[in-house]
């Protein structure tokens, strides 16, 4: 059999059924090998958005993402969007064709394993015919067991010589670990002795689908329930959840968070972001982490107990700790009274705190714009977010049914992936809604994927912060009086540009602008739609205050 096609069938037989990728000379044989296996190809127009879409794909389907690139500039066309999903632990693996190893001459020659090293991926390679499948299952397997993105370089005499057909050796998953015995005893007694215990449960959460047995703990101890914004969603619809903890959490998220006297980070790393830098935990606060990574446990915050043990298994193991802790007074009722129930009740959105609405006849608050839009968009749905000044608004103003409603790829901080973003979690979600928000910056450094959201018909709504800057920039840089000739543009059109490549467009500067969207929602939805808003930016975000902290 060639190689090529044993790889193919190697990670068919793994489950592998959806691959994202640029077909060139060298990843040909691989692809068409995956389609004939009754794969799904999916066609990008720029491989750093097919690296985004096989990214968010594989976060809201669970299971590893395929990207596959030609060999040089393929690969590195696709590095921004691959370290995104390296970052963030996301189960990917990149089949990445690479030349002979006697090519040395050859214009496509770089060091793909020195590349996945430099960006945090794991380097794998098909070695030899003979090792092919066995490299192929390793790559499949260290990206599915370890939540590792896998770089595996495919040389193409490697790939054009002969081996035996593929026979996948059948092996069970192991399970997930559970905690030692005396740790679970040891955050039990812990959370009995809280009388405002926090759980934050972060992106091991989400993978551990630990919802049911965090709220079981959390019921059984008072706890209030908040998430990193990685896993926002996660306790939606819970009259104890405070959304996301962090640069985005609201003024009475904040104030209930940094007055507690234990927080419990669940697969959470605790970093800055979620902790602004440590001002959300409050003196005397204790703080314990869970975590199935020891490497993470303290990474950023000191931790009085820290636990190694999978989400789900470790909040059981300790549920039932809290069962078995001697008589005594027990843990009481923690921070769960009716006075904070009804102050969550009315004040924990932040489309419920006042704000004095800057909006003018050209252009519109972006809070107001956020607003109208939760109101107006369906509660099933995926909302994708960029980076930029902008991306609070989205984040902070539009609600999400669950955390698979919401697309966070912000581990490398990255402008620009947000459409292509959207697209994955469109395709692996197709029973939803998907709402791409973008900066205007963001949104016309991937537009070359317009053309993807169009060929692939899929109904999306584009929602463009335009504030015809890199708004980010401009308000780090103008309160010292630097000159922003560099980070403003001219005015575009772009929901003009979004009709060029076949979706509808509506500008709107005010709320009444938003009538067609409402139009196109109840409509057939057979065109994508992109909406330009033309949103004032007087000044900066405020989350945006905590960013310039980190640079
Ligand atoms: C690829 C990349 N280039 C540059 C930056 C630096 N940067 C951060 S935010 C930003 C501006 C983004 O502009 P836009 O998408 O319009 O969002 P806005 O900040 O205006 O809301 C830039 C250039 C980055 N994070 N990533
Ligand atoms: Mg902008």
């Amino acid at each position: 059999m060639l190689v090529a096609d044993a790889v193919a069938d190697t990670l068919a037989g793994l489950g592998a059924d959806t691959v994202f990728g640029l077909v060139g000379s060298g990843n040909f044989h691989v692809t068409n090998g995956l389609t004939a296996r009754g794969a799904r190809f999916v066609a990008a127009r720029h491989e750093c958005g097919a690296a985004s879409m096989a990214d968010s794909w594989a976060r809201l389907a669970g299971r590893p993402g395929l990207l596959s690139v030609h060999q040089g500039p393929g690969l590195t066309n696709a590095l921004t969007g691959i370290t995104e999903a390296a970052k963030s632990r996301t189960p990917l693996v990149v089949l990445a064709a690479d030349v002979a190893g006697a090519a040395v001459r050859s214009n496509f020659r770089i060091d793909v394993g020195a590349i996945a090293a430099a960006v945090g991926a794991v380097p794998e390679r098909l070695y030899s015919p003979q090792s092919a499948v066995a490299d192929t299952v390793r790559a499949y397997r260290t990206a599915a067991r370890q939540r590792r993105t896998v770089l595996l370089a495919m040389p193409l005499d490697v790939q054009a010589g002969q081996c035996d057909p593929a026979r996948v050796p059948d092996e069970p998953a192991p399970s997930p670990p559970a905690p030692a015995p005396e740790a679970a005893a040891g955050l039990a007694a812990e959370l009995a002795a809280a009388s405002r215990p926090v759980f934050v449960a972060g992106r091991g959460a989400r993978i551990a689908a630990a919802r049911q047995d965090l709220e079981e703990l959390a019921a059984a101890c008072g706890a209030l329930l908040a998430t990193s914004a990685a896993a926002k969603g996660l306790f939606r619809g819970s009259p104890w959840d405070l959304d996301v903890s962090g640069g985005f959490a609201s003024p009475l998220a904040a104030e209930l968070i940094s007055a507690a006297d234990l927080l419990v980070g669940w697969g959470c790393s605790l970093n800055m972001w979620t902790m602004r830098h440590g001002a959300l935990i409050g003196p005397g606060c204790r703080v314990v982490q869970v975590d199935d990574d020891d490497a993470a446990i303290g990474a950023h915050r000191p931790v009085q107990l820290g636990i190694l043990g999978d989400v789900a298994v470790t909040a059981r193991a300790v549920t039932a700790a809290l069962h078995d802790l001697p008589p005594g007074p027990g843990p009481g009722a923690g921070y769960r009274s009716p006075e904070i129930r009804q102050r969550i009740a009315g004040e924990i959105r932040w489309r419920d705190v006042p704000y004095a609405d800057d909006s003018d006849a050209g252009r519109i608050d972006p809070r107001t714009l956020s607003i109208a839009l939760d109101d107006l968009l369906p509660d099933s749905r995926v909302v994708a977010v960029d980076s930029g000044n902008f991306m609070g608004y989205p984040s902070m103003f539009l609600s999400v049914p669950d955390e698979q409603g919401f697309c966070f790829t912000q581990a490398y901080q990255s402008v620009g992936l947000g459409l292509a973003s959207a697209i994955g979690a469109a395709l692996a979600r197709p029973d939803r809604l998907t709402v791409a928000t973008l900066g205007d910056g963001g949104a016309l450094m991937g537009i070359s994927e317009l053309e993807t959201v169009v060929r692939l018909g899929l109904p999306m709504v584009i929602v463009v912060y335009d504030d015809e800057a890199y708004g980010a920039e401009v308000h780090h840089f103008r309160p010292n009086g630097h000159g922003l000739d560099t980070v403003t543009f001219p005015p575009t059109d772009i929901a003009q540009i979004g009709r060029g490549f076949g979706c509808e467009g509506v500008t709107v500067r005010t709320r009444d602008d938003l009538v067609p969207v409402s139009r196109w929602l109840d409509g057939p939805r057979e065109r994508p739609l992109v909406v330009d808003a033309k949103v004032t930016s007087g000044r900066g975000s405020w989350w945006l205050e905590e960013a310039f902290r980190g640079h």
